[in-house]
């Protein structure tokens, strides 16, 4: 067994300045793919410690000092306090060494805390050979949060129980408890892994997970990559928690429900086809392999006072960026200054390789792209651009920026200047991956190309199996349209949901105890769900039958003017995109003003169909089923749709969820159960189960009007009353226990108001008797001399 140990163990240090407890930090990130263990087959095991962490503190580890710093004119200097006597600065002034540089994670220059793992943000980096075994061990050293960690794009056939979904593959582990993950890794390719347990992913709990093939095949139809790196880009929020994280989308909900426009809850701006930004909220920056520099500073000249991730290339060498979005929130346009992409993966499947100029790239998604350093040596912008293009008023800004640089290891190292590339008649430009069309990217650049998910290609090389060797018929066919959207139209703050079902979790891991999905107090679907009401809140689960031809119809529809465009992300399983279909796009402005008219749905969202009954069974026009591209993540345009295949040969219980984890933790997810229980593989005996705590997760099934009075009633409700599980609703009502309890607190109420008036009546008795007696004795005492 070839063991690779990545971490130290943790020590505390006690920072007198700041009075916090800071953890030991690692070297810096190193974006290079170099393979974790020496051999190609065996175990690869790794140890993850998760902890708190704060950044832009050094430490060192020879010592055991540490200190926090800060950034002065683009250098870091020592925040340490001057000799005594000396009240006219707070710190010593001495800049960092290298080696105290290395020590920092400056992140974007602001102190933060953050969760990491081994104390790297990135995580690290995992780089396994395909089929090899993979034992990570995640040791839970923080004080008060539980965690799962999910590795994104991995099968786990055979193992779905290592899927790392909290409540749905396994319980989650514990402050002070270790768990083991096992699993076989498969499919090659860039995938990542993250939490999927809250919004920790944002807030450092991410890393690569790279698969490399067992026998290196170089690929006739790409140039020879010369240099592997990765490059992952994300979200970032440098005063919020994971906790505010959620909080606070359900109050961006409330804001956006009752239209107010508040500039620090809301930002209302929307992206190019005029639906919201995948950042509805302020964001401050995107970081790029853990650095950038503030949004509020987003031109170039401002990005010289942090470090900023630095690629370094040989000219003329071919250099392949794995780009992960790792981010909760948050699309991005990613284009290198006076070069271009060639894309060759995406979500870790070939894909015939395509010359872009930019890249759009989703929260969960993984495009491997060449960059050919064959420009003048020198030094270029990488840029990583928001989505946000339009204003409240639906006028056009400039969005967001966050930069990387790219350095030619024969020119001076020096700060870039170079230019955006400006798309012209003559040199028009191609993006790819856009969700809504040329029509609306024509509106904005006549000069550009724009190219779906669905315009790209398997290539010939490509093993898998082809879709189209798949029979149609409807005893081999199963088809479901799974509406990602916001139900209803009030401020109700549990609309997240797919087709009207908001998820919740079960009270126990769906795949660690499956007889949960019998229990109709906690899961509910298209056949129980009739009595739901306007808002079903349950553990959504479909049944998906083995060894059929699946296709999943992706919507996005509200029902609403506003809207947002969803990825999806499917766990477990790959699927083929066959079509990708925007909505009603208005050929003047450019903007998504209605729904595709191909869909048709019921009343309320809860329920959808082709308009034209023909197109059932799979017979949908347009659709490729010769070469189309596989992916896991799939980015759901606003009021159109995308259709994806799948094969369902993996029992289990899979999540799939809007990859906005703001929109996930509200409830914007689905469990596709794949085969029955007796088909899915055996859970090894001593695997974890969770507590025996009472789930409040019942369906609701309750009018919106019941609802409310509920929530009222939850308001009020006393320390005896416990959630009911019984009845299928999530009125709050006592059990037969806190009845005891009630009559015996009753009982002794009234026995002590009984006593009570007793004493008094008796202590008045007594007095007045008294009275009486001291009359007497008056009178007998004074009553003469009166
Ligand atoms: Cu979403």
């Amino acid at each position: 067994m070839v063991s690779y140990k990545l971490t130290v163990n943790i020590r505390f240090i006690r920072f007198v300045l700041l009075t916090l407890e800071i953890v030991h930090v690692q070297s810096a990130f190193r974006h290079d793919v170099t393979p974790s263990c020496k051999a190609t087959d065996g175990e690869c095991t790794f140890d993850f410690h998760i902890n708190y962490i704060m950044s832009m503190v050094a430490y060192n580890r020879t010592s055991l000092q540490g200190f926090p710093v800060y950034f002065n004119n683009g250098t870091l200097f020592k925040r340490t306090a001057l000799p005594e006597g000396n009240s006219s600065h707070c710190c010593e002034n001495t800049p960092l060494s290298k080696k105290e540089m290395e020590e920092v994670l400056t992140i974007d220059g602001n102190y933060k805390f953050m969760y990491a793992i081994n104390n790297q943000f990135p995580g690290p980096t995992i780089v396994v050979y395909e089929n090899q075994k993979v034992k990570i061990r995640v040791y839970n050293d923080m004080a008060n949060e539980a965690v799962t960690l999910h590795w994104h794009g991995m099968f786990q056939s055979k193992t779905p129980w290592m899927d790392g979904t909290s409540m749905i593959s396994q319980c989650p582990i514990l402050p002070g408890q270790m768990f083991t993950y096992k699993f076989t890794a498969s499919p090659t390719g860039t995938h990542w892994y993250h939490s999927h347990h809250g919004a920790m992913r944002r807030e450092g709990l991410n890393g690569a997970f790279i698969v490399l093939p067992q026998i290196k095949k170089e690929r006739t139809d790409i140039p020879k990559v010369d240099n592997d790196v990765l490059f992952m880009t994300q979200d970032w929020v440098y005063k919020k928690s994971d906790a505010q994280a959620v909080a606070e989308q359900n109050w961006y909900m409330l804001q956006f429900s009752n239209n107010l426009n508040t500039a620090d809850c809301l930002t209302s701006k929307f992206t190019y086809d005029s639906s919201l930004s995948t950042l509805a909220r302020p964001y401050t920056n995107a970081l790029i392999n853990g650095k950038s520099k503030s949004f509020s500073n987003s031109s170039t000249e401002n990005q010289k006072t942090v470090p900023l991730e630095l690629f370094t290339v040989k000219t003329n060498s071919s250099n392949r960026f794995r780009i992960i979005n790792t981010g909760i929130t948050g699309e991005y346009k990613i284009s290198f200054d006076e070069h271009r992409m060639l894309i060759i993966a995406t979500d870790g499947f070939d894909i015939s390789p395509v010359w872009i100029d930019y890249l759009f790239i989703n929260p969960g998604e993984t495009y491997d792209v060449i960059v050919i350093a064959n420009n003048t040596p020198g030094n270029f912008w990488i840029r990583v651009e928001s989505d946000e293009v339009l204003d409240a008023q639906k006028n056009r800004i400039k969005p967001n920026a966050s930069f990387a640089q790219l350095h030619y290891q024969e020119a001076k190292s020096d700060f870039p200047e170079s230019k955006n590339r400006e798309c012209s008649s003559s040199d028009p430009c191609v993006m790819a991956n856009c969700h809504w069309g040329s029509k609306t990217m024509s509106k904005w650049n006549p000069h550009a190309q724009c190219m779906s998910v669905a315009d790209l290609e398997a290539p010939s090389h490509t093993n898998v199996e082809s879709p189209k060797a798949f029979q149609e018929s409807a005893n081999e066919f199963q088809e479901f349209f799974l509406n990602f959207h916001f139900s209803g139209s009030d401020q109700r703050l549990e609309r997240a949901s797919v087709n009207t079902i908001h998820f919740k979790n079960p009270p126990e891991a769906l795949q660690v105890n499956p007889e949960t999905v019998d229990d109709q107090n906690v899961v509910c679907n298209n056949t129980n769900m009739d009595q739901c009401g306007e808002y079903c809140q349950c553990t959504h689960v479909i049944k998906v039958a083995t060894k059929k031809v699946t296709h999943i119809v992706l919507l996005a529809d509200d029902g609403l003017t506003k809207g947002t465009s969803h990825p999806v992300h499917l766990h477990g399983n790959r699927f083929y995109v066959l079509k990708y279909s925007t909505g009603e796009i208005n050929e003047t402005t450019g903007f998504t003003e209605g729904q595709n008219p191909d869909i048709q749905y019921s009343p309320d969202f809860r329920s959808a169909q082709w308009r034209n009954s023909s197109w059932k069974y799979g017979n949908v026009p347009g659709i490729n089923i010769e070469n189309p591209p596989q992916k896991d993540t799939v980015m759901v345009p606003f009021k159109g749709y995308v259709v994806i295949r799948l094969l369902a040969d993996s029992p289990g219980f899979w999540l799939m969820h809007c990859h906005l984890e703001t929109h996930m933790d509200i409830g914007m997810a689905v469990v596709l159960q794949v085969g029955e229980i007796s088909e899915q593989p055996i859970i090894p005996k001593d695997f974890p189960k969770c507590s025996n705590f009472k789930g409040t997760k019942s369906p609701d099934k309750s009018s919106p009007a019941q609802k409310y009075q509920n929530f009222v009633q939850l308001s009020n409700v006393k320390a005896t009353t416990q959630v009911s599980k019984a009845g299928g609703s999530d009125s709050y009502e006592m059990s037969p226990s806190s009845y005891v309890t009630m009559i015996v607190f009753l009982v002794a109420f009234f026995c002590g108001i009984v006593v009570f008036s007793s004493i008094l009546v008796f202590k008045q008795y007594v007095r007045r008797r008294g009275y009486r007696k001291i009359d007497r004795k008056d009178k007998v005492l004074f009553g003469n001399k009166h």
